[in-house]
């Protein structure tokens, strides 16, 4: 039987089966153990699992069966992130509805997932365009209303004329709509808005209790929260705008560059900007040109600089007979600071590119370490280092610090127009979270529109709001605002005629919670507060750098709302954080340069050399560079593929291996079928152990150092591999389990008609398959039922290392002759000076460098070294 080949499809299923019968995974919130909580981000349900999704998930499975096996009770559910433009794309081009759409595809990708093996607690499933799952996300909207986490005000969309439909920003392609290619506008809107903004400082200080989360992740959440300490000034203008405002206020983080001043920048936006093109065409056609740019900021940071000189002038606050005259410049936003600028171009990129082009002046005024103040120039690019003040009357030779404080100080003493010139505030980056979408396949927003009464939030009692299914995506637009009944409703104030709001939630709101719903998902409410607050925070999250600001930082407030309406009580949601590297392979074109998959290929390889063919034709295809697995270059496995002619432990052993998890991992056939000889290596040392030794041998009393050897590199083995799971190690384990399967392997060759032999052979194959079963748990559950063991390996205990099979009774010495080290000594770690020295004297090195006479000195420092002086 050993000479069989292990059957990975046919038992995989048959474990799965087991698993799923027993219900090994579900979880009890009841259990008083010890509680863990892994997670990995929920998947869209595009419609297939790619290698990316079975990486992310076979590393959280890993720590689940793991922490599982150490006694936790563990949480490890699966959803699905299911609202989002995708399904109304297929609906329009495919003809098919939305919802269909997506639970068909939930349907395929839970079946693949299935074949994974992966131990989560299917039972707490949902997908978040669950009716039950969006009802309560509506309540949580409503609580959060009611608190003022929400609000509602203009904000600006990207417009599409000939659609007439509004475009995410991932729609507007070069400025232009996806669909129709016309120039996009921006339109004012109202929509609504969660208050995110008031917790930035919060948001900010609470990163550095983030300790298990990466540093890239923490310094990406601090950036984007962008904190600026800086000064709002205000500047005099000689004649009064035509808004009738006397001064313009402008915020700086660098009022120590105040002498370089060069000229005034407005957002297209400001309000003075606004009146003035009132009766200005050219500065109207000039805002419009500013618009068609977008609203992102990288539209805005890559784009040519542009502006207006407004004509109206402003008085230096340092030096009232200084006038500098003031722009409106497209690089501007008006969302930030006060929505205008003074501008120093010597030391700011975006200032001067603007100043070269419209031929303003370019005064430095922070003077780099060893550059010369009568020579120095920054030519055309700005200098934003440290140095020393120049050019700066008072300032003249402090630091950038000084200087600032020193300028800040004397700004806020003085005054103009009856104002203070001054004041130090601070700023942050982070705006409000923008929720409203114009479109079908998201959650309504449960609020109603009443002439007389104005904006009513639905009352909870009719909740949930539901989609309306008899909905039609054969026009542009969302299908809501169309819908003939659906809209009409009675306010729920006055009772007259009103409507529903037809605006949806960003899909960002369904991810920012999902996490609590799964402590308790049949909840009649958003959660039971006392368990989510038991589960949570997360203890460890696995999910791609991708999501590392948006979807962190939106739960991350999401968690603070909810403890302010009293739906948990922790701040943090995510206690351990983990963002694993991405799946790679090599890509391969054909002779007429086009992109071929993998499948359609072979690869024929003579002494290290290897070249490609087409499959089918044997034409010559060429390999390419290794890159990201998509479809675009189409470098893509399918993991069903995989595993139907591997199985799923094969493809779960290969993506854990090789690589450390944070680094991307080159999917190659080679590594591929390495993972699946170990497989089955593993599977017939497992059946020769099992036609060898008996189960259940007694433990002997005495062992041969032989098996106390084995036994040692069991529990070595044991309390390493311990740590790697501990400190999300995969690789290394694996390429220890590879070390001691070949340990396992060669003492099969040992007598084991001896018991203390055959015991310890049986207690190094139980520890491996106990080991492996995180990574391979379907090969090792047929390994341990193989081996007569009671029960499944996934429900055992996790083994008890011994601890004194750890210590190395022998140690190692460096010998040093005349200082210089000349070879090394293995002596008991027990071994007296005496004996120290006697084996000193015996070595071969100490030997020749003695010569026969005798040393003039041997100087033993215990346990570390051994001197010997000739
Ligand atoms: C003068 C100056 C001189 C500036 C200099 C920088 C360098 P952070 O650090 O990101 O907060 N700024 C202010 N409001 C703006 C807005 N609404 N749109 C675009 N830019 C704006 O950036 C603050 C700096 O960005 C401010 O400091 C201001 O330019 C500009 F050598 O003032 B600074
Ligand atoms: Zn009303």
């Amino acid at each position: 039987m050993a000479t069989d080949r292990y059957n990975a499809r046919a038992t995989e299923a048959r474990w799965q089966k087991v698993w799923d019968e027993k219900n090994v995974f579900e979880t009890d919130n009841d259990d008083p153990r010890e509680k863990y909580y892994v997670l990995e981000m929920f998947p869209y349900p595009s419609g297939r699992l790619h290698m990316g999704h079975v990486r992310n998930y076979s590393m959280g499975d890993v720590v689940a069966r793991f922490k599982r096996a150490r006694g936790y009770n563990v949480l490890h559910p699966m959803g699905w992130d299911a609202f989002g433009m995708p399904a109304e794309n297929a609906a329009a081009e495919k003809k098919v509805h939305p919802k269909g759409w997506t639970y068909d595809n939930i349907a395929a990708m839970r079946g693949q997932l299935k074949t994974i093996g992966l131990s989560f607690d299917w039972s707490r499933e949902f997908a978040t365009c669950d009716e039950d799952y969006y009802a309560q996300q509506q309540a949580l909207f409503l609580d959060f209303l009611e608190a003022g986490l929400v609000y509602r005000k203009n904000a600006k969309v990207n417009w599409d004329p000939v659609d007439m439909t509004v475009l995410a920003n991932e729609q507007v392609i070069d400025g232009k709509g996806w669909r129709s290619g016309a120039e996009v506008e921006q339109k004012d809107l109202t929509q609504w808005f969660f208050k995110i903004s008031d917790h930035s400082e919060e948001l900010l200080e609470a990163i550095d209790t983030l300790t298990e989360w990466p540093e890239k992740v923490r310094l990406m959440q601090k950036n984007w929260i962008g904190k600026s300490v800086g000064l709002k000034v205000n500047f005099e203008l000689t004649e009064t705008a035509p808004t009738g405002d006397e001064t313009l206020e402008i915020f700086t983080t660098r009022p120590d560059t105040l002498y370089g001043a060069s000229f005034m920048g407005l957002s297209p936006d400001h309000p003075i900007t606004q009146k003035l093109a009132e009766d200005n065409a050219e500065l109207q056609e000039f805002i419009a040109e500013c618009r068609r740019i977008g609203t992102t900021a990288e539209a805005i940071e890559t784009a040519e600089k542009l502006g207006f000189d407004t004509g109206l002038r402003v008085k230096h606050p340092l030096d009232p007979s200084w006038e500098l005259p003031v722009y409106v410049a497209n690089f501007i936003l008006m969302d930030y600071g006060t929505g205008a600028i003074f501008a120093c171009p010597a030391h700011d990129q975006r200032d001067l590119d603007f100043a070269h082009k419209y031929k303003l002046p370019v005064t430095a005024v922070v003077l780099p370490e060893g550059e010369d103040p009568v020579t120095f120039d920054v030519g055309t690019e700005a200098y934003t280092g440290e140095g020393s003040i120049f050019n700066s009357e008072f300032m003249d030779s402090m630091s950038i610090e000084d200087a600032n404080n020193a300028v800040s100080d004397k700004l806020e003493a003085q005054s103009t127009k009856g104002k203070q010139q001054a004041h130090r505030e601070t700023n942050y980056r982070l705006r409000d979270w923008g929720i409203s979408r114009q479109r079908y396949w998201g959650c309504p927003i449960p609020v109603i529109h009443c002439d007389d009464c104005g904006v009513q939030p639905a009352p909870k009692e009719s909740l949930p709001i539901v989609l309306p299914e008899d909905v039609t995506f054969d026009r542009p637009g969302n299908p809501l605002d169309r819908h003939p009944t659906w809209r009409n409703v009675k306010c729920p104030c006055c009772g007259k005629d009103a409507q529903r709001e037809t605006d949806t939630m960003d899909t960002f709101v369904d991810s920012s919670w999902y996490f609590a719903r799964f402590t308790d998902p049949k909840n009649s409410n958003p959660t039971d507060p006392k368990v989510a607050s038991e589960w949570l925070p997360v203890d460890q999250y696995i999910g791609g750098i991708e999501h590392a600001i948006l979807h962190l930082l939106y739960s991350r407030f999401f968690a603070r709302a909810m403890q302010i309406t009293k739906h948990l009580d922790v701040k943090e949601p995510f206690k351990g954080l983990f963002t694993q590297g991405m799946v790679n392979h090599e890509t391969y074109k054909d002779v007429d340069g086009k992109w071929i998959t993998p499948a359609e290929i072979n690869i024929i390889s003579t002494e290290g050399d290897r070249k490609a063919v087409h499959a089918e034709t044997g034409a010559p295809v060429t390999i390419g560079s290794i890159e990201k697995m998509s479809k675009s270059k189409k470098n893509v496995v399918d993991p069903t593929d995989i595993i139907d002619t591997y199985g799923a432990d094969t493809a779960r052993l290969f993506v854990l291996s090789d690589s450390p998890p944070e680094r991307d991992i080159i999917w190659t056939e080679d590594g591929v079928i390495g993972a699946w000889r170990h497989v089955q290596r593993v599977w017939r040392i497992i059946g020769e152990v099992s036609e060898k030794t008996e189960a259940n041998i007694a433990k002997p009393a005495e062992f041969s150092d032989e098996a106390t050897a084995l036994r040692r590199a069991s529990h070595k083995t044991l309390a390493a591999i311990t740590k790697d799971f501990d400190g999300l190690g995969f690789n290394r384990a694996v390429a220890r389990l590879y070390e001691f399967t070949n340990a396992i392997s060669k003492a099969l060759q040992a007598d084991l008609s001896k018991p203390d032999m055959a015991y310890a052979l049986r207690e190094a194959t139980g520890f491996l398959l106990q080991l492996m079963e995180p990574i391979t748990p379907h090969l090792s559950e047929e390994c341990w039922s193989m081996l007569g063991n009671e029960g499944l390996v996934s429900t055992s205990n996790w083994p008890a290392i011994e601890e004194d099979l750890l210590v190395e009774n022998t140690i190692t010495l460096p010998i040093q002759i005349n200082g210089k080290k000349k070879g090394e000594l293995s002596v008991a770690r027990d071994s007296s000076k005496e004996q120290v020295e006697e084996a000193t004297l015996a070595h071969e090195a100490v030997q020749k460098a003695l010569d026969g006479k005798a040393p003039r000195k041997i100087i033993v420092v215990p346990q570390r070294i051994v001197n010997v002086v000739v």
